[in-house]
């Protein structure tokens, strides 16, 4: 087993920028050992500030830290100052979501788009890097003079011309997929909400409880999805890609082609945070909502899952934020604890219910 890349996150000091970051690291497979927090991570030479960045520089040495993860987006010049302060990579924010987003891609379709967005994230880049090297201050990028920026990106349009016309014709093919995927006999059901709602949780809590079902039968299933027994009923579970804050506008298709499987999942279990303020939890509520509108998947479909009730002060006050979110579907709620396993098992006697009265 490979060793687990050690990392520092950088982020804002507050709760849910925390939370977020931590899950999205997680999610694209770092090992987060410190976060360091600082009000203003947009600043000129560093993100950080110069005292911060040395202090960074200290932890980085002291905690054998292999890569620094920066959740903000950071112009090469910042990058390449705080990597050659450290003597580490450092990752911003969008390449980590671009990472994550290549490792949940399941389709050509989807692999193009991320394809897509991460050459704009080069191009965007390319100029200043150019400038870098132009300086002499990067000697391993590229080493190009003017004439060969042109060339550059020349090549990276030329190559996204190729990717959209290989996109038109996945699309075409699409319609083929998903009727293959369906002659699996398996309903689908997808488990979505924001990034560190507690999705992955809740599937290792709902398919660690039985054994894998005919594992060998489905030999092209990833790692986020398993085949799930419920009474004699079995279902596919997938694990999904989470929604995510601010999320760049070039990187929306990407994005959504991750998601495409929520189109054809028979359920889909919404995950929320109901230990977020009630503000915090309707904003993602509604913008959850708007996504899965966005995506065609209809809202009859969606089943909410108020996940970490453990963390809220009885069950009036789970009810207290209910009543508040004005949610369409009422009825369609449960409130669990992946964590400590709460109500998990209702849950799973419910999908069973909801499959043999013929509502999914
Ligand atoms: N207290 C508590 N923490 C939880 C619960 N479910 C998940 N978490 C924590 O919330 C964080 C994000 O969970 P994760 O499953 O990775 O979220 P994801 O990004 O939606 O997949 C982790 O630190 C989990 O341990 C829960 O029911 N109660
Ligand atoms: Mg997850």
């Amino acid at each position: 087993m490979p060793r687990s890349i050690r990392t520092i996150l950088v982020t804002y000091p507050e709760h849910n920028a925390i939370s977020e970051a931590k899950s999205l690291a997680d999610t694209a497979g770092y090992s987060v050992e410190k976060i360091v927090t600082q009000k203003n991570i947009t600043g000129s030479k560093y993100g950080v500030g110069r005292g911060k960045a040395q202090e960074i520089k200290d932890l980085v040495d002291q905690m054998k830290i292999d890569v620094i993860i920066f959740d903000e987006v950071l112009k090469p010049t910042q990058q390449y100052n705080l990597s050659k302060l450290c003597k580490v990579e450092t990752i911003d924010r969008e390449r980590l979501i671009l990472k994550i987003f290549e490792s949940r891609a399941s389709s050509n379709e989807s692999r193009i788009q991320i394809r897509l967005a991460q050459l704009r994230y080069d191009m965007f880049r390319a100029r200043d890097k150019v400038r870098l090297a132009k300086k002499g201050e990067q000697p391993g990028f590229f080493g190009m003079g003017k004439y060969d920026a042109d060339v550059f990106f020349l090549d990276i349009k030329r190559h996204v011309t190729l990717l959209k016309k290989k996109l038109e014709r996945e699309e075409r093919r699409r319609k083929l997929h998903r009727t293959q995927r369906s002659k699996l006999g398996l309903q689908t059901i997808s488990i979505a909400g924001y990034t560190s709602a507690g999705k992955t949780t809740l599937f290792n809590a709902l398919t660690g409880e039985t054994k894998d079902v005919g594992r060998e039968m489905f030999t092209t299933l990833s790692t986020y999805t398993r085949a799930i027994s419920m009474r004699d009923i079995k279902f596919l579970l997938s694990d999904t890609v989470g929604f995510i804050n601010k999320l760049p506008a070039y990187m929306i298709d990407a994005f959504r082609s991750t998601l495409s499987e929520l189109t054809y999942s028979s359920l889909i279990l919404l995950v929320l945070d109901i230990s977020d303020p009630i503000p915090e939890v309707k904003r993602k509520y509604d913008s959850s909502i708007r996504v899965l509108n966005e995506l065609g998947v209809p809202i009859g479909k969606v089943f909410y899952v108020l996940n970490k009730t453990d963390l809220v002060n009885g069950f009036e006050s789970v009810t207290e934020k209910v009543n508040k979110l004005d949610m369409i579907n009422k009825d369609c709620i449960m409130a669990v604890s992946a964590k400590s396993g709460f109500n998990i098992h209702k849950l799973k006697e419910l999908m069973a219910d909801l499959s043999e009265a013929d509502r999914i």
